[in-house]
């Protein structure tokens, strides 16, 4: 059965939304408006999957839940052509994420090297929710039965884990699917969107470690809420080494602040690493740092403004929400519909 082509992908409303969500992510959603349907869900059960004080509690849930609302329509994602809601409003997510606890295998999920991360040394004090992350965003996804999925290199695990669980559930139940007129597979095998030079966005204060919200050090990353002023002062501030800008890539090799750097250069400028080391080649790093924090602002300063305006109008995020999870709803629910028939669970 040919799918619909369709695209969904979702952000964590955890605060600190950076530069690396930005290109990794956003800059992407944006992008593929042209071309396909999209579905962008800011995920706030994957949110409090981590403890209280990390997430932050009630207030700045709801806060960072229409700040990433407001950042997505800041960056161009249009919400009227386009499905933006909040993950908790469609409780088929949750429902989808149960069948496939019961599809997904122990062995699969104790691979997945971002609980290992997120989880730290003690295990045993993570919650089952951080360990359940994968299967719920599964469902995030296949509650849609989505083709594509645009996200960072990090998430590529978790792709993957989506697919196996398409797979099974495809496997599984391939008797009753076809009997249902399915045909051989009632899920897509989801392809992830993983390309261009800013796939992995590492720290501004130490090249080998991811740019994230958690990092306890702000000058670590930028933030879509930085005033020109920051972001400046972060760029000045962002490590390097003491080598001048090599003229090819291969020289990147092995310098992964100068790595970094060039590919924030290359995603903004919308151009290849290649290009940007033909401009600034054999040049000091603090030309070249000037020219970035001068592009950084360009492109962001804007978006941040127009999240500042929007986030002040709770009723206008909110009534996007509560319009995005009707229409979503109404694909979820016929999702979970087809799910219990193609089980057997018994329905009204
Ligand atoms: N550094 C990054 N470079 C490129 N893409 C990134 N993404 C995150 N960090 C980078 C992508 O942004 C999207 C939304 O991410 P998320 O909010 O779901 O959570 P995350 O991946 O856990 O983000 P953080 O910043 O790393 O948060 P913490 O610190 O809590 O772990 C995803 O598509 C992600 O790939």
């Amino acid at each position: 059965m040919a799918f619909k082509q369709r695209v969904f992908s979702g952000v964590q409303p955890t605060g600190n939304l950076h530069l690396g969500n930005y290109l990794g992510a956003i800059v992407k959603f944006v992008a593929l408006q042209e071309h396909y349907d999209c579905i962008y869900c800011v995920v706030d059960l994957h949110a409090i999957t981590v403890p209280i004080d990390v997430w932050g509690g009630p207030e700045e849930l709801r806060r960072n839940t229409r700040e990433v609302t407001a950042a997505f329509i800041a960056s161009g994602i249009d919400p009227n052509k386009h499905i933006v809601f909040n993950q908790s409003q469609v409780a088929h997510h949750a429902e989808l994420a149960w069948v496939f606890n019961c599809v997904a295998r122990l062995g699969w999920l104790n691979r997945m090297t971002q609980f290992k991360e997120k989880a730290g040394k003690d295990r045993e004090a993570a919650s089952i929710g951080l360990y359940d992350y994968p299967v719920l965003m599964a469902a995030d996804i296949l509650a849609y039965r989505a083709t594509h999925v645009p996200v960072g290199e990090d998430q590529k695990q978790h792709l993957e884990l989506t697919r196996d669980i398409a797979q099974k559930f495809n496997n599984d139940f391939s008797e009753s699917i076809r009997a249902r007129g399915f045909g051989e597979a009632f899920f897509p095998l989801t392809e992830p969107i993983i390309q261009g030079p800013a796939t992995r966005v590492m720290s501004l204060r130490d090249g080998t470690k991811k740019m994230s919200k958690s990092d306890a050090s702000d000058n670590s990353r930028i933030n879509l809420t930085d005033d020109a002023d920051a972001i400046a002062q972060k760029i000045r501030r962002a490590k390097t080494d003491p080598e001048p800008l090599p003229g090819e890539e291969a020289g990147l090799e092995h310098r992964p602040e100068a790595d970094n750097l060039v590919g924030i250069y290359a995603a903004l400028a919308d151009k290849p690493k290649a290009a940007v080391l033909q401009e600034f080649g054999g040049g000091q790093f603090s030309t070249f740092k000037t020219a970035l924090a001068d592009l950084s602002v360009a492109r962001l300063s804007p978006i941040a403004a127009e999240m500042k305006r929007l986030t002040q109008d709770t009723a206008y995020i909110d009534s996007v929400l509560a319009g995005g999870a009707a229409r979503a709803e109404v694909l979820a629910a016929e999702t979970m519909n087809a799910v219990k028939d193609i089980l057997g669970l018994v329905r009204r």
